[in-house]
């Protein structure tokens, strides 16, 4: 048996052993950073939908080895995902009413793929992964990403909003104002990071965007280097929160960045969040803005401005899902 595929048995014989499903689940708060053993493969992502997205992309890696499509089918869980509001065609529309989806896939190797402001396209992570791979391009938008999508033979979904997202549109449509709310209805985008087993990094990064948000606002998750990150010299980072903050600080780069300069993850991303409260100083209270972190060591990290940053993680012996420390 090659080493891959007997490391993948043993692996899966271990953790069904070790942790029967569902032991780990609990909310566990983050183990302090000198407690953290250094862990590969290791997988993260934003939030509780975390957990059945981290599945899958842990499924996959251990069947076939593939960082890429492990990262990929991991947050299509939640693009499908009926009670998420923040991703997917069923997420909360613009202010016209109309979903509107950002993605990005990147590898550490550098090659990457985004669209921004996209319609009908059920899995945008996937056409995200079509643009770095079968165009020149990184970033495509709107009604050109559409017939790209098209073109690759995406099927084109009717436009109609999920009865949760209508109910709420037309709820917010009596006053009609733009006004976030801290990890509620906004605040649930999926980014995912991975470690492979041979110190590879890959990630991925799928939203609806900001509820009832200007038609054609894009936020950080398409950004390459504001949502995503990931260069396999150093590390792996991604963001969740209102996307104008995090652009503004470049967020994933940034905090890829730091790491390159020596800082653990968890530094990292500490750091990021004071830069961008500094920078988004006015409207602080009611922002949420959170990051997660992996370096090439298998060490990891996690922030956020406001208190409830939870997310999920798998690793070769267990899963769990965890809180983010806070500043304010
Ligand atoms: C955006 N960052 O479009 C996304 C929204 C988000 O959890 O993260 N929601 O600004």
């Amino acid at each position: 048996m090659s080493d891959r595929r007997s490391f993948i048995k043993k692996t899966l014989i271990s953790t069904s052993l070790l942790f029967p499903s569902g032991i780990l689940e609990a909310c566990a708060q983050a183990p302090k950073e000198a407690e953290r053993e250094k862990l590969k493969p290791l997988i993260l992502s934003t939030w509780d939908h975390g957990m059945p997205a981290n599945d899958k992309a842990w499924e996959v890696l251990m069947q076939t080895g593939d960082l890429v499509s492990a990262v990929e089918e991991g947050v299509k869980v939640t693009e499908l995902d009926m009670d998420n509001l923040s991703v997917g065609l069923q997420g909360l529309p613009d202010r016209e009413g109309i979903p509107t989806l950002d993605a990005s896939i990147m590898k550490g190797d550098g090659s990457c793929g985004s669209v921004a402001f996209v319609r009908q396209v059920k899995h945008p992570i996937s056409l995200a992964r079509k643009v770095m791979e079968e165009t020149p391009h990184v970033m495509l938008a709107g009604e050109g990403a559409r017939q790209f999508a098209i073109a690759q033979g995406f099927k084109m979904e009717e436009e109609v909003l999920s009865p949760k997202a209508n109910e709420m549109y037309q709820d917010w449509k009596v006053e009609s104002k733009y006004k976030p709310i801290i990890n509620i209805e906004n605040h649930d985008t999926i980014g995912m990071i991975a470690l492979g087993p041979d110190g590879k990094l890959a990630g991925s990064c799928t939203t609806s965007g900001l509820a009832f948000k200007m038609h054609g606002r894009v936020g950080d998750s398409p950004i390459i280097g504001a949502g995503l990150y990931v260069d396999d010299e150093v590390g792996a980072a991604t963001a969740t929160g209102l996307g104008e903050s995090i652009i503004r600080i470049c967020g994933s780069f940034l905090i890829v960045e730091l790491m390159r300069q020596g800082r653990s993850p968890q530094e990292a991303c500490e750091e990021a969040v004071r830069r961008l409260i500094a920078k988004n100083a006015k409207d602080i209270k009611d922002i949420q803005a959170g990051f997660l972190a992996i370096n090439k060591e298998g060490e990891y990290g996690a922030f956020a401005v406001q208190k409830g940053f939870t997310y999920a993680r798998h690793y070769n012996g267990g899963k769990d899902l965890l809180t983010a420390g806070y500043k304010m």
